[in-house]
């Protein structure tokens, strides 16, 4: 299988994250993207490309372009107004506030743009939101041309991404992106399997009123788990979308017992949605020692995805999102592809 990667995510570092009263070193490191490069190397899963040049079309018919405009000079904004250091919001206009309200203040926009304070822009982040975003439109181009399956080692992640807000490490929604570039390119339908352990709100948003690309979200439960406002079991989608959004919570503690079930679940619906092609995001922060998530999946469990995936007979772009065990993340998402690959 073919990887889709550029070295500008490591422009993406040393951001802070607002959790829980504390401001910490965030979890979402360039590390990341390298122990990930370092396994398909090692294993020889195949050639590692370079993401071909995008514009930001398909960016700003997923999001709304002025998110879009605001990802893009964020960064400069907050230095032109004299501070430094890693820019975060502080302040969201939530219920009771207007939304119609636009200060044109960075400290302002950056609350408006944003749903948590998760997302820390530094010089080198929409250099790395680019080119993940441009590795998930690439893998879809060797999708849509022939490829059976074809791997985004994207970095920074994307299903938290919504319309017009950043949030959970995520900027542009790379798996929305690719699944429109399959469109683009002649799949009639689409669906999205997320199997993060966080549930990929953004693109349950992004999709909600839509029966053209049909969403699956395996998920710790909202009622204890990040995000925490959106993932419930009900949420079904509305309009031409109703029936084509499934979210499948699930407590902590999670085992393959339980969450290879689900996957099975999740994997008759898809079946019988009669889609032409697949997305996954791919979060292997489902690995029992992950230090922010709360299941228990195994290393060896990671092939046993990847090859009830390929039983579907889908071509698949598979589009990496969250895994924070650092150490583990290359052996778990690889082993996906592995699995996917019947190596
Ligand atoms: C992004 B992805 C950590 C609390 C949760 C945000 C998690 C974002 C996960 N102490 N913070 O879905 O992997
Ligand atoms: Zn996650």
């Amino acid at each position: 299988m073919k990887t889709v990667h550029s070295p500008l995510h490591a422009g993406h570092a040393g951001q802070l994250e607002l959790t829980a009263g504390r401001l910490l070193p965030g979890f979402e490191v360039p590390e990341r993207a390298e122990i990930i490069k370092a396994r398909i190397e090692a294993v020889g899963l195949g050639p590692i490309l370079a993401p071909t040049a995008q514009t930001l079309d398909v960016a700003t018919r997923v999001h709304r372009p002025d998110y879009v405009d605001f990802l893009a000079r964020a960064w400069d904004l907050w230095i032109a107004a004299g501070y430094e250091g890693p820019a975060l919001p502080f302040v969201w206009p939530t219920r009771g506030l207007r939304d119609d309200l636009r200060p044109d203040k960075i400290t302002a926009l950056l609350g408006y743009y944003s749903f948590d304070g998760g997302s820390a822009f530094v010089a080198g982040t929409w250099g790395a939101i680019e080119s993940s975003y441009a590795a998930a439109l690439t893998a879809a181009d060797l999708v849509a041309s022939g490829e059976r399956g074809a791997y985004a080692l994207c970095r920074p992640p994307g299903h938290h991404a919504g319309v017009r807000a950043a949030g959970g490490y995520c900027y542009l929604n790379n798996a929305a992106c690719a699944a429109t570039r399959l469109r683009d390119a002649g799949a009639a339908r689409v669906a999205i399997l997320d199997v993060d352990f966080h549930h990929g709100n953004g693109t349950q948003e992004i999709f909600w009123t839509r029966g053209d690309v049909a969403v699956v979200n395996l998920h710790g439960d909202p009622a204890t788990e990040y995000p925490y406002f959106l993932g419930a079991a009900d949420e079904r989608g509305v309009g031409p979308g109703e029936g084509f959004n499934l979210n499948l919570p699930m407590a902590a503690g999670a085992d393959w017992a339980i969450w290879g079930e689900a996957l099975t679940t999740g994997l008759s619906a898809i079946r019988a949605w009669g889609v032409d092609a697949l997305v996954v995001s791919l979060g292997v922060d489902t690995w029992e020692g992950d230090p922010i998530s709360h299941f228990r999946l195994k290393t060896s469990d990671y092939p046993r995805i990847g090859a009830a995936i390929a039983a579907l007979g889908l071509p698949t772009v598979f589009v990496q999102e969250g895994g924070y065990a650092v150490a583990a993340i290359g052996d778990n998402a690889v082993g996906v592809l592995e699995g996917f690959e019947g190596r």
